[in-house]
């Protein structure tokens, strides 16, 4: 693959580059997607009836073990090479932020430091009713939502759902992130989920050289000032080797 020279000049003298990633950066792993249609994720998992707080409260056993199946999954799956150039790529430049709308912990897991999770992870719990963070072993059965141990009520994972607004924080971290970067790679997003879509028009009007890989066109295709049309876990090796001029660590 050929990469534009503007692209491999941009990305060799960056200060500072952020990586946003979508649930297309993790499905070469073999993590559905959630909208493309032939293995959609939303297909056994009506994002009304289970991604919502009102979902949850009308069904909690049948969403609690949704999450629960949706875990295991995700243990026998693996962070693929999109995955592990980004961490390569923390690890090696000055600035890197990583910024992700996905919550399987794949960035970690390949070895990023620092990850910016909007919508939560979905290895991690907190009170249905007072929202503190909350400790469970997932090893345990899941066949009911565990109580709370600080108030009986219900935990639930500590994910955004629809409706619910993103950990403050993190949402102002990656917008400030967005709005101030050289660079800006919008990996494997549909940019069909607000307000995580409206990153990378921030990056754009703070002057950002947009990046976008993708194998689908997006909204992004319009304003992006380079398209890279191909699957992540193929590109972003060879974006790697580009600017780096060595293999992948
Ligand atoms: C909020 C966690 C304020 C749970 C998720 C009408 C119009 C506009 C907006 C709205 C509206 N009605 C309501 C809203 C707001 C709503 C929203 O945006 N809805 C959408 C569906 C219309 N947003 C919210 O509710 C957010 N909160 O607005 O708060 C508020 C507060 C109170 C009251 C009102 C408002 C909260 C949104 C967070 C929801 N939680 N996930 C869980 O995962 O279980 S969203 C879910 O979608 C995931 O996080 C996912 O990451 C995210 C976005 O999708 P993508 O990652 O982009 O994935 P997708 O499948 O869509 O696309 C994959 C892409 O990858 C495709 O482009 C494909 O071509 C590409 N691809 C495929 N293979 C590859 C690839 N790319 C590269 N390589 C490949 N191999």
């Amino acid at each position: 693959m050929q990469f534009d020279d503007q692209l491999i000049k941009r990305l060799r003298e960056a200060q500072h580059v952020v990586f946003f990633s979508g649930a297309g950066a993790s499905a070469e792993s073999g993590v559905p997607t959630f909208r493309d249609s032939h293995n959609s994720f939303w297909v056994d998992f009506d994002a009304g009836t289970f991604a919502t707080a009102s979902g949850y409260y009308a069904n909690p056993d049948r969403v609690w073990q949704w999450y629960a199946e949706q875990r295991l999954k995700l243990r026998a799956l693996t962070p693929n090479p999109a995955h592990r150039v980004i961490a390569a790529w923390q690890n090696k430049a000055s600035n890197v932020t990583v910024i992700t709308q996905n919550i399987d912990g794949f960035h970690q897991r390949a070895g990023n430091h620092k990850v910016i999770e909007l919508h939560g992870n979905i290895g991690t719990y907190k009170c249905f009713d007072h929202g503190h963070p909350a400790e469970h072993d997932a090893n345990i059965s899941d066949e009911k939502p565990p109580h709370c141990q600080q108030c009986g009520g219900l935990l639930r994972p500590d994910v955004v759902w629809f409706s619910e607004e993103l950990p403050a924080e993190a949402f102002t971290q990656a917008k400030h992130s967005s709005a101030n970067c050289d660079v800006f790679v919008s990996i494997g997003c549909s940019l069909e989920v607000y307000p995580a879509s409206t990153l990378p028009i921030n990056a754009a009007h703070g002057g950002a050289y947009l990046v976008q890989v993708n194998p689908h066109a997006t909204l992004l295709d319009e304003i992006a000032d380079c398209n890279l049309r191909g699957k992540a876990g193929e590109i972003m090796p060879l974006l790697w080797q580009a600017v780096w001029r060595e293999q992948l660590p």
